[in-house]
């Protein structure tokens, strides 16, 4: 029976039940008792596996269609009416071209099966920052993940009541065919279809779809920002916690900075790390002219592998109760297992596939790519704020990537726009797990090449505006914990160390510590970053890290210049004053 009144819901629920022709719609509540027996129907249909109830209480175990196992860009559209607005950086159809696609393969898809509709918030129920979401599914995976990763409930459609403002995503796990499969954005009309996957960025359409492609054009038209970014509070020794964004591409080390477990040295001090977000950060202007920010997901869904109780101790504990576990390794006590969890591979267990598994074989147990989907309740270091519906204010927002050379440790951008130039030309480079050339660069700005829902070059305009919205604007830094030296060795040892590089941050945020002025920006002078504790970073090591060398950016110059070209007319001139100023320094 349908939980709701709405008009806009219930046509909308019924012109795609007449598509795709379900057995049956079941209208979700998100009750406990709903979701506890969906869990036991998913065990009865194979789809889930009970983990051990002593060891993993309320964990399950899945695998995927082994040709299901990550985001699919090259089947990623914006369907916004004309090309130029989707920009160089998207996939894009006319919406009458691609609803005619569409239509056929939804076409009766559900036959045989449910319906599942979800009422979803991302952010707090009633917050000023939450949008609301109906997702349709014919998959229990699906619904049991936005269950974890969203807030779920019928609460939502009470706070919805008779409004048309919400986003409509339907999904289908159809056949599972790639050839057949689509991840479509009609930012116009603030729908999204998601077809023959059921992988999280694919399917979850809260997470990417919703909370960052959809939303980042809300964010345009409403006058806010939907970033790629986690959300950290750091706690100094006075008490004071101060809240900072960071964007990095992917295999950066979000994740472990959002949990980040300060050095013994900084923990003696009472230094402490609060983890608001891992993936997505809404930002507003707020009435004080500060820039507040929520996460507007409910949970992680982190990548698996190289998660230990040394790497990150926060995230591997998050995964303890309530988690469902995707492609890793099944254990016969049923538990699980993962490369890098701990150096002793089960010997007696199944891999990702669901087959006998060897260690020795040099086979990998779990895809590189498989994941938990956790409670973001579970993470010891939570921060107090998680559900504070107002957000936390942002004092920093940092960019990041992978960087061997050329870029500095840390600096901080001279203004604004400087900051959004500093995004504009994020790079990253490609490691030995991804496709391509190690080594070569990827340019990755604001990290969200994949996930801007319209044209970049418009999306970089918009930032550039926030800044009348926002009268005590975040400061912008860049930061690199990746440089090596000729051997390839790591010059800074990462993870917790970089709450050094953080406590310079927050110093420049209160202008109490010191910084030399370069083209680049402001750079600490190496006697800005404390060391102590630290011998395995010599004093000369520390200078090339805070230097810049105007020869190794020439190169670098040359190629923000190509990079910048794929934008044409729409670069805001700002940036390109910017990066004037950058080709006459290194001449
Ligand atoms: O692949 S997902 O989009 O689901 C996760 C991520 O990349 O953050
Ligand atoms: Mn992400």
């Amino acid at each position: 029976m349908a939980l709701t009144s709405n008009k806009h819901v219930l046509d909308w629920v019924k012109e795609c039940a007449d598509l795709c022709r379900p057995d049956e719609v079941v209208w979700l509540d998100g009750s406990e008792e709903e979701l506890a027996a969906l869990r036991r129907q998913a065990v009865e249909e194979g789809i889930l596996i009970k983990l051990n109830e002593e060891k993993l209480p309320g964990c399950y175990y899945h695998r995927s269609n082994p040709n299901d196992v990550a985001r699919v860009e090259s089947r990623t559209f914006i369907c916004c009416e004309k090309q130029e607005d989707a920009g160089p950086t998207n996939n894009w159809m006319a919406p009458d071209e691609m609803k005619a696609i569409l239509r056929d393969i939804y076409d009766g898809c559900m036959t045989g099966r449910k319906m599942y509709v979800i009422p979803y918030s991302m952010s707090v129920v009633g917050s000023p920052f939450a949008k609301y979401g109906f997702e349709l599914t014919d998959s229990i995976y699906v619904v049991l993940n936005m269950a974890i990763m969203t807030r779920m409930g019928k609460d939502v459609y009470d706070a919805l009541g008779d409004s048309p403002d919400f986003i409509k995503g339907l999904h289908s796990a159809a056949q599972m065919d790639p050839e057949k499969r689509y991840i479509v954005h009609f930012p116009q009309e603030n729908s999204i279809f998601s077809v023959n996957s059921a992988y999280g960025g694919n399917a979850l359409l809260g997470k990417k779809c919703f909370a960052l492609r959809i939303a980042s054009c809300l964010g345009r038209d409403e006058g806010w920002l939907a970033e790629h970014m986690l959300i950290l509070g750091i706690q100094d020794p006075q008490g004071k916690i101060t809240y900072v964004c960071a964007a990095f591409p992917s295999a950066c080390g979000k994740t472990n900075l959002a949990m980040l477990i300060p050095p013994e040295y900084y923990r003696k001090k009472g230094w402490k790390c609060w983890t608001v977000g891992d993936d997505i950060a809404w930002l507003r202007p707020g009435p004080d002219g500060r820039l507040w920010a929520v996460n507007p997901e409910n949970g992680f869904f982190g990548v698996a592998p190289g998660t230990s109780a040394k790497s990150n101790p926060n995230a591997l504990e998050s995964t303890r109760k309530n988690t469902i576990f995707t492609n890793v390794v099944l254990k016969k006590d049923g538990t699980v297992w993962w490369e890098g969890m701990d150096k002793n591979p089960p010997t007696d267990a199944e891999d990702w596939k669901g087959n006998p598994w060897d260690p020795a074989s040099g086979v990998k147990g779990a895809h590189p790519n498989s994941r938990f989907t956790a409670p973001a309740k579970n993470c010891p270091c939570v921060s107090p704020e998680f559900d504070n519906p107002q957000g936390v204010p942002i004092s920093a927002i940092i960019f990041g990537g992978r960087r061997a050379r050329t870029v500095p440790l840390v600096y901080q951008s001279k203004s604004w726009a400087h900051g959004v130039f500093t995004g504009s030309i994020m790079g990253s480079e490609k490691t030995a797990a991804a496709e391509g050339q190690v080594g070569e660069l990827r340019r990755d700005p604001m990290a969200m090449l994949p996930f801007c829902g319209y044209h970049m070059a418009d999306y970089w305009q918009h930032w550039l505006d926030m800044e009348g919205k926002i009268s005590d604007p975040p400061k912008i830094f860049n930061v690199n914990w990746f440089r090596t030296d000729e051997k390839g060795n790591f010059l800074w040892p990462g993870f917790g160390e970089n709450l050094r590089v953080l406590e310079w941050i927050l110093g420049r945020c209160k202008d109490s510590v010191g910084a030399v002025e370069t083209p680049l920006g402001y750079l600490p002078r190496p006697e800005d970053i404390d060391l102590t504790g630290l011998d395995e970073v010599p004093a000369d090591t520390l200078r090339e890290l805070v230097s810049v060398d105007p020869a190794a950016w020439k190169g670098e110059v040359a190629d923000i210049r190509t990079h910048y070209a794929k934008f044409g007319d729409k670069l805001p001139q700002a940036l390109r004053d910017c990066l004037k100023d950058l080709e006459s320094w290194v001449g």
